[in-house]
């Protein structure tokens, strides 16, 4: 008899992770073959990228294809799916994780470099949502997962044009649930803290006299679990929003922030930062042996 543990699951899946060479989706890729999935795809923007990725999967075994990928390039997100379909049988599930972030201050921002971030992080959940739906209907089955942020929810100086774009991924979360939430799709999306990937380095980088970045000090006063989050962290979520587990959840954005969304923050200059001292300033992800 299937037991609970059963219902979060992924055996037999084909799962499309978008941007997954390395952080945050090369995590969920790892978590979702360990819970089953039996073919994990992604994409990059160029072929040393995959070669990277391609690389790391097969370090742990995982059964990966990728694919050189621009997820603003229609034609190119188009080609990856019907490639996938015609040699997997289809893709299950859609994590559309590949997202930049130019951090400049709104006065000081190019067009040109605001519309970079609204094509990557907004246009491109469009696009391989769209690609993948007709599919996911025909099957009355799919799940699409985007990659949300704490600027879904607040702003911060500099990063206008990613928050407007998370926002917007919020709401095409909801709307691609209200659309076709009747074809037993769900589209919900994962909403992360600040999490030490590649993209967030720059915060945590130590000064030059070896002491903490102000962004470290300033965002472990505004998490109560006063660290920054792994990669680790975030696989759990990821699985269950891929999982059978969740099919009645949908349009929702899981934040998993540490508490930062709860917590007023304390004053910065009152943290014991000998507590951290010794922590390594994370350069690149690295995604736990499995
Ligand atoms: P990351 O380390 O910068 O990785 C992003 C990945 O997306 C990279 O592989 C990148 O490849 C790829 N990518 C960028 N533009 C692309 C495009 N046009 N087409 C295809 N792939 C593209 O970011 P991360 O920290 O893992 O974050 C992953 C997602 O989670 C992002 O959407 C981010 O906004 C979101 N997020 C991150 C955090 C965090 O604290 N780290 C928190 C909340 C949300 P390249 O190397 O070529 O750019
Ligand atoms: C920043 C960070 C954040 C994180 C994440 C927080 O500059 O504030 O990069 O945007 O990446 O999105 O949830």
């Amino acid at each position: 008899m299937a037991g609970i543990l059963d219902k979060f699951r992924l055996d037999g899946k084909v799962a499309w992770i978008t941007g997954a060479s390395y952080g945050l989706g090369l995590a969920y890729a790892v978590a979702f073959a360990e819970a089953g999935a039996k073919k994990i795809i992604f994409n990059d923007i160029n072929q040393e990228l995959v070669d990277r990725g391609m690389a790391a999967y097969k370090e742990r075994g995982i059964d990966a294809t990728g694919y050189v990928c621009d997820v603003t390039n229609e034609e190119q997100v188009n080609a990856l799916v019907q490639d996938a379909t015609d040699k997997f049988g289809g893709i299950d599930i859609l994590v559309n994780n590949a997202g930049i972030i130019k951090r400049i201050p709104m006065i000081e921002m190019e067009k040109k470099q605001w519309d970079q971030v609204l094509n990557v992080d907004l246009t491109g959940p469009f696009l391989c949502s769209k690609a993948v739906l007709p599919q996911m209907i025909e099957r009355r089955s799919g799940k699409i997962i985007n990659a949300c942020s704490m600027m879904s929810e607040l702003g911060r100086e500099t990063v206008s044009a990613y928050a407007a774009a998370k926002g917007g991924l919020k709401m095409l979360t909801k709307n691609i649930c209200s659309e076709y939430g009747q074809y037993n799709i769900q589209c919900n999306a994962i909403g992360p803290g600040y999490i030490a990937t590649p993209q967030t380095a720059p915060l945590r980088e130590k000064q030059a006299d070896g002491s903490m970045h102000p962004f470290d000090r300033f965002i472990r006063s505004k998490t109560p679990a006063q660290r920054w989050g792994e990669t680790e962290d975030l696989e759990g979520l990821a699985v269950f929003l891929a999982s059978p587990a969740s099919d009645f959840i949908n349009g929702q954005v899981v934040y998993i922030d540490g508490g930062i969304l709860a917590y007023i923050g304390q004053d910065p200059s009152q943290l014991d930062a000998s507590k951290f001292q010794d922590e390594a300033t994370r350069e690149d992800v690295v995604v736990a042996d499995k």
